[in-house]
């Protein structure tokens, strides 16, 4: 009987087929998707497991703190805790950034828990991270963890939906890989994605419309214009970031999250949100904008700064801009 040669091509197969030149990334890549693993198997249980709902706490950006937000944010600190290379963590659940060792080399920010609202709805949510590198040669400090998102060596997002996908820009292209749960295993599933050059798909929450800069109302509302026999976009909104980037990534369109009265500088955060996905969707072939400004050559001046975000295909980005 001759075996059917296994197609699957690991991560860590993958990671070994394509080695970075930063020195021991692919440690990093193991602690992150491992703690992805774990936070999609509880995910899964929460359910049955009594893990949904919200702890007693608000946090410090005034949001209610869900159990499993603290799983996946305790998740991914101990796992990458365990690597002497990484310096600093920043992580959407901490006040400040976390120095883990002053010698170590690389910071790895993230949100481990991102859209965690909808987790008692079953919505998809997931967990975003950057790896940027030290910027000088002595200890560590804070200031390394505030750089541009032009700095990030690698970045990624995590989608827990009906399968489990891994999306990281590595090695200068975008790769996907599902969780094949027979085997506990991230395998390769999107080679080099590429993002649509353009599709008439908008995302936003039209809630705000009112508040928002009249520039961006105005754009929006051309968006759905049918004057002159227009076909409109179509208005695609989950309310979960990494599955609204996931569907824009893959089916092209352009996602928004503007400033508001409720949100004056934007609501996402820019060292492990748009930053990330800015260069993950870049890498794909499209952009980013913060307004008029690259998303990527924003410098934070803190590490929970928020920022406004225009992100997916360049041709509905270009619609923006003119
Ligand atoms: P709104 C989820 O809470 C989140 O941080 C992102 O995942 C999502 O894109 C955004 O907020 C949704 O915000 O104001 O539309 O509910």
């Amino acid at each position: 009987m001759s075996l059917q040669k296994v197609q699957m091509t690991t991560l860590d197969e993958f990671l070994m087929n394509h080695p970075s030149p930063y020195k021991n990334l692919n440690k990093i890549y193991r602690q992150i998707t491992f703690s992805c693993k774990v936070i999609s198997n509880r995910i899964k249980r929460a359910g049955l497991e009594n893990l949904y709902g919200s702890t007693s706490i608000t946090n410090f950006h005034g949001e209610e703190v869900k159990n499993l937000d603290v799983l996946a944010n305790n998740t991914f600190i101990t796992s990458l805790s365990k690597i002497k290379d990484v310096g600093a963590l920043v992580s959407e659940e901490d006040y400040d950034a976390m120095i883990i060792n002053e010698a170590g080399r690389y910071i790895v920010t993230f949100d481990p828990l991102d859209g965690s609202s909808n987790i008692d709805a079953n919505v998809n949510i997931g967990s975003i991270f950057g790896v940027f590198e030290r910027t000088g040669d002595g200890k560590i400090t804070k200031n390394d963890c505030l750089q541009p998102g032009r700095n990030l060596i690698t970045a990624g997002y995590c989608l827990y939906g009906s399968s489990t996908i891994l999306v990281i820009a590595y090695n200068g292209q975008v790769t996907g890989f599902t969780l094949d749960e027979n085997y506990g295993e991230f395998v390769l599933t999107h080679n080099k994605m590429t993002v649509p050059e353009f599709k008439p798909i908008y995302s936003v929450n039209e809630g705000n419309r009112d508040s928002w800069d009249p520039k961006v109302r105005e754009f929006v509302d051309s968006l759905k214009s049918t004057e002159g026999g227009k076909k409109p976009f179509s208005l695609r909104y989950i309310g979960s970031m990494v599955a609204d980037i996931h569907r824009t990534l893959l089916y092209g369109g352009l996602f928004m999250y503007p400033a508001s009265d409720s949100a004056p500088q934007g609501k996402l955060r820019y060292l492990y949100e748009v930053a990330p996905m800015s260069l993950i969707m870049e890498t794909a072939g499209g952009r980013a904008v913060c307004g008029e400004v690259p998303a990527l050559d924003i410098v934070p001046e803190t590490v929970h700064q928020r920022v406004p975000v225009f992100i997916g295909s360049s041709g509905c980005i270009k619609k923006f801009e003119i």
